[in-house]
């Protein structure tokens, strides 16, 4: 099929344009099978740029630049009309000035290369929550991944009709091949300051430049799937979310669905995919990284999984964190990033054991492995944010109905962060305003691991929702939205329906206790279930709480600790305590340093809520 044939004017037209506008060699329109899969990574190894694995079937390994891993925050732009629509923690262009300097960069940027239309849908094919777009790109790396992460390719098109709603979205490398020039294995991208990852809201458009890497460039994820979801979901009245969907099945068999929104670096792939240590639970995965909800008829929230893939970070996953993760990426997948064996096969720190002989390093060096498997800082065989891109059904646990049409019923949603003081392994709102409460406040600590800045060390990074990089519009309003949802369902009289909010942390610390490896108070992984299991039952409205300043929390005896190691079962009252100064504490911290920042865009709601813990906590 050609451009020529498609029958959606408006997508031909605007296909036209951009072709126009870059100037490829040649124009692809993608059809999603097998055999363009296998031309386009024949392509990539014949240029250098994939390497075959021997060790995993039909799986290829791609080296990026160092300048081009992971996204690029300070490139990525909301480029709403009114500056107060991108709100304060985003970065805005005004998109009369950001498209002239940006068809300054795609004029001629595809010289040498072909444009791939990829045709694609985020959600399962059908489904009314699921919604259609178009990426044309230069990059054969972002077709395969595409193929891989969204439903991609000619089954797409009757989707779309002929005048159908779609997200255009247009992506170069930024490196024109011009007189026969070469890539000659080398990553194409652009220099950082010519990297653009562009959004504007208003038109639901997005331009991309200069970057081939993840969610820079495989434009059905964060840029389409969270930051213009989030407008759309918000002029629509329905929630585009930064979260895991898991599938919790209690010894009876009964099921409950699960979301949760966690900041980087907490675990979120790996709880998508828990394997349950207390007996008879079982935890399946809908998807890893992004819920679209919407309101069912029954007032209940629906959720899909938009993506059809993971697009994981590699290192530290292990037989041990996320055994269900490896089997996902054991076949059919593509690494970057990562390191090579001498036999062909991926190798990353926290891998679980230590390589063999050389490898060769993410920048493609040939180095003697290390006896253990960690590096020093700087110095690591695979890049920290390096990446397995694998096929969701290939996951063993993954729920027989992570592409059911309608979605599934959302009984809880999850907040979390890494807090080694203060935050309670497990809490409740008390409400649906308190629960959106507890998702603005979501961070993590900030360590001496996470920033070049001594002074920052100690203090709360926070990432309201889990979003805060990834919302197309004031963050404020975003606060608002969520408040406004609840309210609606009131009205609807669907209050009891809506889901019931908790807060997690899996990383209280006691640094001094030597008997807890990493001074780490709860085991994690695994054994996150007992708590999974007690939010379970609290869905169920069981009698498994007590009432505290903070919210509702675990009553004595109600977490499941069969198995549980003795040192561990010690920590128990700590980890389950209020600490009331700690959370004094907080409260100001997000009084004076946090919510300041929405200005008059914080709803009310959400300084009544802090008035209200605050005094809770005085009375007690
Ligand atoms: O590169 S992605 O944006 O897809 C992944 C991430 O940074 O969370
Ligand atoms: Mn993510």
């Amino acid at each position: 099929m050609t451009v020529n044939d498609i029958k959606h004017a408006r997508i031909k037209a605007w296909i036209e344009e951009c072709v126009k506008m870059c100037e490829p060699d040649n124009v692809v329109v993608c059809d999603g099978s097998t055999a363009e899969y296998d031309r386009l990574m024949k392509k990539c190894v014949d240029a250098g740029l994939a390497t075959p694995l021997a060790k995993k079937p039909n799986s290829f390994l791609f080296r990026s630049l160092p300048s081009d891993v992971a996204r690029v925050e300070s490139r990525t732009f909301i480029s709403s009309v009114k500056e107060e629509d991108a709100g304060p923690t985003n970065h805005w262009i005004d998109p009369k000035e950001l498209k002239a300097t940006m068809k300054g960069l795609y004029t001629g940027c595809m010289h040498g290369r072909t444009m791939y239309v990829i045709p694609f849908c985020m959600g399962p094919l059908g489904s009314p929550i699921a919604k259609y777009g178009v990426e044309l790109t230069d990059s054969e790396y972002v077709v395969l991944n595409m193929d891989i992460m969204t439903r991609a390719g000619e089954k797409v098109w009757e989707y779309f009709g002929t005048d159908g709603d779609f997200v255009p979205c247009l992506h170069s490398v930024g490196k024109p091949l011009n007189n026969g020039e070469k890539d000659n294995g080398v990553w194409p991208c652009a220099d950082v300051e010519h990297k653009y990852i562009s959004h504007f809201p208003e038109e639901r458009l997005i331009w991309s430049y200069g970057s081939g890497y993840g969610g820079n460039a495989l434009l059905g994820k964060k840029c389409f799937a969270l930051r213009i979801a989030t407008v759309i979901a918000r002029e629509e009245g329905w929630l585009a979310e930064h979260m895991l969907i898991l599938k919790l099945t209690n010894p009876q068999g009964e099921v409950k669905y699960v979301t949760g929104a966690f900041p980087s670096a907490c675990g979120k792939t790996n709880l998508a995919m828990l394997i349950p240590t207390i007996p008879g639970w079982k935890v399946e995965t809908v998807g890893d990284d992004i819920a679209w909800m919407k309101f069912g008829k029954d007032g209940r929230l629906y959720a899909i999984n938009p993506e059809a893939g993971f697009f994981g970070v590699a290192p530290g996953t292990s037989a041990q964190s996320n055994k269900n993760a490896l089997e996902a990426a054991s076949k059919n997948t593509i690494f970057t990033n990562c390191a090579l064996t001498e036999d062909g096969d991926v190798w990353w720190e926290g891998i679980g054991y230590p390589a063999k002989g050389k490898l060769v390093d993410w920048k493609g060096n040939t180095r003697d492995a290390l006896p253990k498997d960690k590096s020093p800082k700087g110095e690591e065989f695979a890049h920290p944010n390096a990446r397995f891109t694998a096929p969701a059904k290939q996951c063993p646990c993954i729920a027989s109905d992570w592409e059911s049409p309608e979605g599934v019923p959302i009984s809880a949603i999850l907040f979390g962060g890494r807090r080694p003081s203060t935050i309670p392994l497990v809490h409740q709102s008390r409400d649906w305003n308190h629960g959106v409460f507890l998702g603005s406040i979501v961070g993590s600590e900030i360590t001496a691991a996470s920033t070049i800045d001594a002074s920052q060390v100690g203090k709360i990074r926070r990432d309201p929702f889990a979003i805060l990089p990834f919302c197309g519009y004031n963050m404020g309003d975003y606060f608002q939205h969520w408040i406004d949802v609840g309210a609606a369902a009131a009205k609807r009289g669907k209050e009891d329906k809506l889901p019931k909010i908790f807060y997690v942390n899996w990383f209280r610390k006691d640094e001094d206790n030597k008997d807890l490896p990493g001074g780490f108070m709860w085991p994690g992984y695994g054994d996150n279930s007992r708590v999974l299991a007690w939010i379970f039952d609290r869905c169920d409205g069981k009698d498994n709480y007590v009432d505290t300043p903070i919210g509702f929390m675990p009553k004595e005896g109600a977490l499941n600790l069969d198995g549980l190691d003795d040192v561990y079962k010690a920590q128990i009252p700590a980890i389950t305590a209020v600490d009331k100064e700690g959370w004094l504490k907080e409260c100001k911290d997000i009084r004076e340093n946090h919510y300041p920042k929405f200005g008059k865009h914080l709803p009310k709601e959400l300084s009544e809520c802090l008035d209200d813990l605050e005094s809770r906590l005085n009375k007690a």
